[in-house]
């Protein structure tokens, strides 16, 4: 059994597996030079071969207990029709949602869009680099795609005045989204994916009145669905102002943590396997510092079962020289 399946489904404590998110990415020189050459990112994603090359790359690397493919929360708004363009210093750019047409999508069409997606896993699950070594397979949360495909563009930049205003609309581009969503985790799980995330980047923008009709009740659905699929399941539900409520109400098998919520209280009051939490930024410091707050999450989470990895994705002007030392400092603990 591989370390991450051992922590998840023995809730061992002895060892203490890693993995990033965005692990493959713009920090690495490797990527950078196959992405200076692909300009177009979705184009890039549906290249098996690019797409493989580059979820392997980290792993060439670093002694990490999991590869995560690489592809985007977005594919899925692009395989069910909606424009996706990721322009540069912006960010994602997409079409209006034409609702009747997504609703009108055949899994066979939209399949058919993404199959370099599931090609990649293929590729990927039959790699010596990934033998005893998880492959993680994702999704975004059905908020945050809602929030993408509505608002048309990051959050970040602005949350849409009106985003909230067409009820009908939001009830049926929800429904659309979750039956898609688990459409796409039933062929990656197909095509070799050993274990899902659901990202839910923008959980924290969402009020506790709304909680369980944006956050709760599709979660849920897709969460049940990924056990029946046999694979554990781990939400990264980013900024929710209560994770303790959030497993309770969800039952993910893990939870993975942001870098704003004091990691002592979530060892204290939440008894599943716990994920990441440690600052991106901590990895541009120094050495010294990393060692001392990477060490604290090790300390902290010592008795509980624990996946080591960070608050948030891998910075881009990241150091691969800090990521090197993260990883054997955490194999050494
Ligand atoms: O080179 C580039 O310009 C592309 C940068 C990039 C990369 C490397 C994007 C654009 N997506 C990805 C890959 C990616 N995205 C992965 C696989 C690689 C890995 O983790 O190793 C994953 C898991 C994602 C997931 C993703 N995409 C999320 C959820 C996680 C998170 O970061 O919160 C989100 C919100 C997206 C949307 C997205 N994709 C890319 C951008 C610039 C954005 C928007 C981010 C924002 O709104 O700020």
């Amino acid at each position: 059994m591989s370390p991450i399946q051992k922590c998840i489904k023995k809730k061992s404590t002895k060892n203490k597996p890693i993995w990033l998110m965005r692990q493959a990415g713009r920090y690495l020189p490797e990527f950078r030079d196959i992405r200076a050459k692909n300009p177009d990112f979705i184009k890039l994603c549906l290249n098996e071969k690019l797409s493989t090359e580059i979820s392997l790359q980290p792993l060439r690397r670093f002694d990490l207990d999991a590869g995560i493919i690489f592809s985007d929360i977005l594919m899925l708004p692009y395989g069910l029709g909606q424009s996706v363009e990721f322009k540069k210093n912006f960010g994602p750019e997409l079409g209006e949602v034409q609702i009747e047409n997504l609703s009108n999508q055949s899994e066979a069409q939209f399949i058919k869009k993404l199959l370099p997606v599931y090609n990649l896993i293929n590729n990927m699950s039959k790699s010596e680099i990934i033998k005893e070594k998880d492959l993680f397979g994702f999704v975004g949360a059905p908020w945050t795609l809602l929030v993408y495909m509505i608002n048309r563009m990051s959050p970040k930049k602005k949350l849409n005045k009106n985003f909230f205003n067409n009820k009908d609309l939001i009830d049926k581009l929800l429904k659309v989204i979750v039956k898609f969503t688990k459409i796409h985790l039933k062929h990656q799980v197909r095509a070799g994916a050993t274990i899902i995330q659901i990202f839910d980047s923008w959980a924290g923008l969402v009020d506790e009145k709304d909680l369980e009709y944006f956050i709760y009740k599709p979660t849920r659905e897709i969460v049940n669905f990924s056990k029946s699929l046999n694979v554990p399941v781990i939400c990264f539900p980013r900024e929710i102002k209560d994770y303790k409520k959030f497993v309770e109400t969800i039952n993910p098998d893990v939870v993975s943590i942001d870098y704003n919520i004091d990691p002592k209280d979530i060892s204290d009051t939440i008894q599943i396997p716990i994920q990441g939490g440690l600052d991106p930024k901590i990895l541009l410091s120094n050495k010294e510092n990393l060692k001392i707050e990477a060490k604290r999450y090790l300390d902290i989470f010592k008795d509980h079962p624990y996946i080591f990895n960070l608050g948030h994705g891998v910075l881009p002007e990241t150091d691969p020289n800090m990521v090197d030392y993260l990883v054997k400092m955490v194999k050494d603990y």
